[in-house]
């Protein structure tokens, strides 16, 4: 890593070719100038040449910003000089502008991948480049805002293409040309090959990588990034990739060793993304290593209530909670059905689906909720849930929600008790969380704590306007896709707003008037993880709506991410500070999320194919492993 003052600088020259020769009447302009100069008193003199240096000094900023090519000021009008991002993250590759990787990768990418998935990467939009500006400039003379160059629409999310009519990439209100938007498609296969080579390179069959340091960090000691990238790989059509991993797969990975790992990640993670890949790609070799790790998982449910414990050895075969508890979390204990029920499915062994239904039914009829909003700790001993009194959509109860809905999707919408819990929640959700900033009322979820409305609301939230938006696909409400859209254009804010593009772990929205600016961020919050909640649902809402602006929104996070998350020698890092652009301090760690899940979400919403991983056949698990809709319900 380079020290945090190392920088580098761009020198201008102001000399225009030609500038040297002058004709005679410029000479005579300039004698009879200085004549008059000459003329003036000195007090006169001095006057003028304090004016021109304030004048010169109160410039400086704004043409510097100019040369760096900078469009529009930070959100809160922070006008302190900027100077380069450090060395060790490079510029990104701008979009309209290829380079030779650029180019290379594009010939790349047409001879990788499966041969059903191959010429999708060719795919384009309808919309031409004429058109796509003629509608933005339409949409700029509507009386729209920008905030750090983004086009916003501060009353109304823009009217998209509704589900059921042509094609959903048939709206243009997006300001990015198609041509721009393949080469997004293009810079998220580079992203990820990027990433790929310094895990490849510095932590090939280990858990994360540690791009600065250039070495790994384990935390189960199951190749987890690995495992997390396998369906991604075979989606974007890298064969080549894919196919190392595989025989890793094949020849290294074994659950045969006694650690500790955590029921709900490793579920997520492991069980899910081999499920996932043996569906994308139909090798058994998956499938084996799935029953492998789910069976070897199903001792965390030997607990007095059935609710299972958070950790369990699978080499072993023993299951315990955290040292300091006998709690699991609720979200973690209720989000594990997705991948459970699928794996009865296959072995035809009905113990997996029998014991995360169990789960299920209990946290159903369970007091303590708030207008079906869950706590966020229960009890393996009792069943009950413990420390009441916080409801929130964010860390510990987030994908509670997402997997009512997914799961009622999953076994063909035909178990009501999911579908009720995950109606009344939404309603719960609307009735107690739902505000709206000041000055430029964004809605957003906020949280309750002790009865107390809290305006706090965490990056992880933002898995809900996708999944809103996937329930109204699939006939639920309407106004849950509206919701979708205004919460979408808050967590697309919660980047925009900030100096780096990028959003913090955690937010506050401002709620009374006279506020200057709706986001804050503590001092605790500002880091980044390289999350994918955002782009998730900018996914579900382009694959319904066909609005291009989700599109150009998701392109303008990847060129962020490559600003100031890009590690030269490999590899992407987590940040520390998202509100400064010179130093957002690297945390040293790429999770394995963001090549299972930030980079494939990006992929997929700029597909353009509606059929590449249909939403209509699949349902993404949380860590963005797609799972069968179950045949017959199709
Ligand atoms: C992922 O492991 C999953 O998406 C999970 O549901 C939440 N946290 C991370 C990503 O942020």
């Amino acid at each position: 890593m380079h020290p945090p003052s190392r920088q580098d600088y761009t020198s201008v020259s102001l000399a225009g070719p030609g500038g040297g020769s002058y004709n005679n009447s410029k000479q005579w302009r300039r004698q009879s100038c200085w004549r008059k100069w000459k003329q003036l008193s000195r007090l006169q003199r001095s006057l003028i040449l304090v004016i021109l240096f304030i004048c010169g000094v109160a410039s400086y900023p704004a043409v510097t910003e100019h040369l760096r090519g900078r469009s529009g000021g930070v959100a809160d009008g922070n006008s302190v000089l900027r100077t380069v991002v450090p060395h060790m993250l490079p510029e990104p590759v701008r979009q309209d502008q290829p380079s030779p990787e650029h180019t290379s990768q594009r010939k790349l990418s047409k001879k990788r991948g499966p041969p059903a998935l191959q010429n999708r990467l060719q795919k384009k939009g309808n919309a031409s480049d004429s058109e796509d500006k003629a509608a933005h400039g339409r949409k700029e003379q509507e009386g729209v805002i920008s905030w750090r160059g983004a086009v916003v629409d501060t009353e109304q999310a823009t009217e998209g293409h509704r589900d059921n009519e042509d094609h959903p990439a048939a709206n243009r209100t997006g300001k990015t040309s198609n041509k721009s938007r393949a080469s997004c498609l293009e810079a998220v296969q580079e992203t990820f090959l990027h990433s790929w080579k310094g895990y490849k390179d510095f932590a090939w069959g280990h858990d994360e990588l540690r791009p600065l340091s250039k070495s790994y960090n384990e935390w189960f000691g199951l190749g987890l990034t690995l495992i997390d990238s396998l369906d991604t790989m075979w989606i974007m059509g890298l064969k080549k990739e894919f196919e190392e991993a595989k025989s890793w797969v094949a020849t290294e990975l074994t659950f045969n060793k006694s650690v500790d790992v955590n029921l709900f990640e490793s579920t997520i993670r492991i069980l899910g993304g081999l499920l996932s890949t043996y569906h994308l790609t139909g090798d058994a070799l998956f499938l084996d290593r799935a029953k492998d790790i789910g069976s070897r998982l199903m001792p965390a449910f030997n607990t007095p209530s059935k609710i299972p414990y958070s950790d369990v050895n699978i080499g072993r075969g023993t299951a315990h909670p955290p040292r300091w508890t006998s709690d699991s979390t609720v979200a973690e204990v209720t989000s594990i059905q997705l991948e459970f029920r699928e794996l009865s499915r296959l072995t035809q062994e009905p113990r997996y689906q029998a014991a995360v239904a169990e789960v299920m039914k209990q946290v159903h009829k369970l007091g303590g909720k708030l207008d079906g909003l869950v706590p966020m700790f229960i009890n393996t001993n009792n069943g009950q849930f413990t420390h009441q009194g916080i409801y929130t959509l964010g860390a510990r109860a987030d994908s509670y929600y997402e997997y009512l809905l997914k799961q009622w999707i999953q076994g063909g919408r035909t178990e009501p008790q999911l579908l009720e819990d995950y109606l009344q929640a939404i309603e719960g959700v609307k009735k107690n969380l739902l505000h709206k900033s000041s000055p430029h009322g964004l809605t957003f979820v906020g949280e309750i704590s002790h009865g107390q409305f809290s305006p706090k609301m965490d990056h992880l939230v933002c898995f809900l306007p996708g999944t809103l938006a996937l329930g109204a696909h699939n006939g639920l409400p309407a106004d849950h896709m509206d919701l979708a859209k205004e919460l979408m254009e808050t967590c697309y804010q919660m980047y925009a707003q900030m100096e780096t593009g990028l959003s913090p772990e955690i937010v506050h929205f401002n709620m009374h008037q006279g506020s200057t600016r709706d986001i804050d961020v503590k001092l605790a919050d500002r880091h980044n993880l390289l999350r994918p909640e955002t782009v998730e649902s900018l996914f579900y809402l382009y694959r319904f709506t066909g609005d291009r602006k989700y599109q150009d929104w998701g392109c303008e996070i990847l060129q962020n991410f490559n600003k100031y998350t890009k590690v030269s020698s490999g590899g992407y890092t987590s940040i520390n500070n998202v509100r400064d652009p010179d130093y957002p301090s690297p945390r040293d760690k790429m999770e394995s999320f963001f090549l299972g899940e930030t980079l494939k979400y990006l992929y997929l919403l700029f597909s353009d194919d509606p059929d590449l991983v249909s939403l209509d056949r699949y349902v993404f698990n949380t860590e963005a492993h797609p799972l069968p809709v179950w045949p017959s319900a199709v």
